[in-house]
């Protein structure tokens, strides 16, 4: 399969997903949201709603609400346990990571079209040495990414359904955000919009 070096420690695999292999992921999405629904997580602080909506599966999850961002073991809504992590999503990160250890957690976010996610980083993890594995389904999302300083320049590129990036060694903690998602870009979600799970390992190996 093609990998791209977009910079160190940073790879894209185009069309890393077929169709059936998509297809699947988004069955396994949906077992998923079903029983951990999707929720609208909230700026620290202000308490202002994100334009994206969230679930998690694995034993960990990230939530974000006036008190903070956060990993925790349960849905903020529903107390419940996250959902096990789908044999597929085990599969891609042994597959792409190359880190020994299981992921801890896999944030699902879905972007309505109107779904945007500003310029951050992801540094609300113990465990920086282990790779960011991400896996898109659906609309295609405008994806820009930089340096480690947020003023330094920025590049874009287009993340469609079936696409893998991995982000790891230097570029783990670089800005990253989704500047739009375009319209009609796939037929995969029949109401469209577009997700995204990114696979993390949060807690540091004993
Ligand atoms: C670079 N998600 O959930 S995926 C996020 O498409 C997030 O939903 C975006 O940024 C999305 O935090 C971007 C690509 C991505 C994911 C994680 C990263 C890029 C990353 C972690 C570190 C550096
Ligand atoms: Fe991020």
């Amino acid at each position: 399969m093609t990998a791209i070096t977009l910079a160190p420690g940073l790879t894209y695999h185009p069309d890393y997903l077929d169709r059936l292999a998509q297809q699947r992921l988004l069955d396994a999405v949906r077992d998923v949201t079903r029983a951990a629904p999707l929720f609208s997580p909230r700026m620290p602080r202000t308490g202002k709603p994100f334009s994206v909506r969230m679930t998690n599966c694995g034993r960990l999850g990230w939530v974000s609400d006036i008190d903070g961002y956060r990993y925790q073991p349960t849905h903020p809504e529903t107390g419940q346990p996250w959902p096990v992590m789908p044999d597929q999503v085990l599969k891609a990160w042994q597959d792409l990571s190359g880190y020994p250890q299981p992921p801890d957690a896999c944030l699902i976010n879905f972007y309505e079209p109107s779904a945007r996610m500003g310029l951050h980083q992801d540094r609300d993890e113990e465990e920086f040495e282990a790779p960011v594995v991400s896996l898109s389904l659906g609309e295609t999302g405008l994806f820009r990414y930089g340096s480690l300083d947020r003023k330094d320049p920025t590049r874009s590129i287009k993340l469609k359904s079936g696409d893998a990036i991995v982000f790891g060694g230097p570029s783990r903690l670089i800005f990253h955000g989704i500047d739009r998602i375009l319209p009609g870009t796939s037929d995969l979600l029949p109401q469209g919009g577009r997700l995204n799970l990114t696979l993390r390992k949060v807690r540091q190996a004993l």
